[in-house]
């Protein structure tokens, strides 16, 4: 690729989120287009590349990384294949931009961050694009002002209508928290040092076996304290707030009152059904900034520190639940790339 030329993207994993990245590469996002697409399910692969021109179709992401018109990768695989992918695409030293998680536990996570650091240079952004959300950097860019004084409180409400078949407890936080744990450390430029979760009676909106929903309280390096409402089943829709609690005033986001109307005696807006709906103006802007740096040579975003981090916070989670105690965050010391 000459430096203003059109990268050309494998999309590794076409499922959900794969798939919606190859319509958004193709149809939104400028300066890119979707060079190869990789699924296990070759006829899955055959289908998504066909309706893109000059698409091929691999069912190896490695093939897919050692063709010519491939400069660098979107990982939305499962969560398991990802250290595979991203070490392959090292192995190229090809630019990543890699859906949450990073990896699903610190140990791999940890590893991906050895190899990163072996390359010499970072390559890797990870999906966590709630920080391209607009209102999102809003609260981050006054937080970061310091009119309002020091942080020392954020309360987060995490939404969803319904869990999808087969969600379990850990996926509650590994799936879910996960994004808090990630703006928690953004917004406050801290980390989190203990995770403790407290369950409320389980709604009866909840599937059998999970414990729906839950309030997980952070404790921070820098003294903050966070909760976070996650309640997956709420029958009503997809929201997610954020009310920052500071010295001198207070700042929220997510109320969604992008419109508001007023007739036949009554006010009110619409509530987001889904994450793709209430967060796609971020995943839009997380993926062109992300071809706009890798098309100036530069690496951007949250990187593998961020995801292994989040990692780590997200082991210290899923043992605050199943111990029922306060679970302090066991956290490598930070390299110097990630500085
Ligand atoms: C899902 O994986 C996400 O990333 C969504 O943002 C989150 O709201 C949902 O709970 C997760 O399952």
């Amino acid at each position: 690729m000459s430096q203003y030329g059109t990268l050309g993207v494998a999309v590794i994993g076409t499922g959900r989120m794969g798939a919606d990245h190859v319509r958004r590469i193709s149809e939104v996002t400028s300066g890119a287009r979707v060079a190869a697409v990789v699924d296990i399910d070759p006829e899955r692969a055959k289908r998504i590349a066909e309706g893109v021109d000059g698409c091929t179709p691999y069912t190896d992401p490695a093939a897919a990384m050692a063709a010519d018109d491939v400069d660098a990768v979107l990982i939305a695989s499962p969560g398991p294949a990802h250290e595979a992918a991203l070490l392959a695409a090292f192995a190229h030293d090809l630019p990543v931009l890699c859906e949450k998680p990073l990896t699903p536990d610190a140990a791999s996570a940890l590893r991906v961050l050895e190899a990163e650091q072996r390359l010499g240079h970072r390559r890797v952004q990870v999906g966590f694009m709630r920080r391209y959300d607009p209102e999102y950097a809003r609260l981050k860019a006054l937080l970061d002002g310091g009119t309002l004084g020091r942080p020392l409180m954020l309360h987060n409400r995490h939404r969803n209508a319904a869990t999808p078949p087969g969600f379990t407890n850990a996926m509650i936080i590994n799936d879910s928290v996960v994004h808090e744990m990630d703006v928690t450390r953004w917004l406050l430029g801290q980390e989190i040092t203990s995770v403790t979760v407290v369950r409320p009676r389980r709604s009866a909106g909840a599937p059998d076996g999970l414990d729906d929903p839950q309030l997980v309280l952070f404790e921070t390096d820098g003294g903050a304290v966070v909760d976070v409402e996650v309640n997956l089943n709420c029958g009503f829709g997809y929201q997610v707030q954020a009310e920052a609690v500071c010295e001198r005033g207070t700042a929220r986001i997510g109320d969604g009152h992008a419109m508001v109307t007023s007739a036949a005696g009554r006010w009110g807006g619409t509530i987001a059904q889904g994450f793709v709906e209430r967060f796609e103006n971020a995943y839009d802007r997380q993926v062109q900034a992300w071809v706009d740096a890798t098309r100036r040579g530069e690496v951007t975003g949250p990187s593998a520190w961020d995801g292994y981090a989040a990692a780590a916070v997200c082991e210290a989670g899923v043992r605050a639940q199943t111990e029922g105690r306060r679970i302090a965050v066991d956290l490598a010391g930070r390299p110097p790339l990630y500085r």
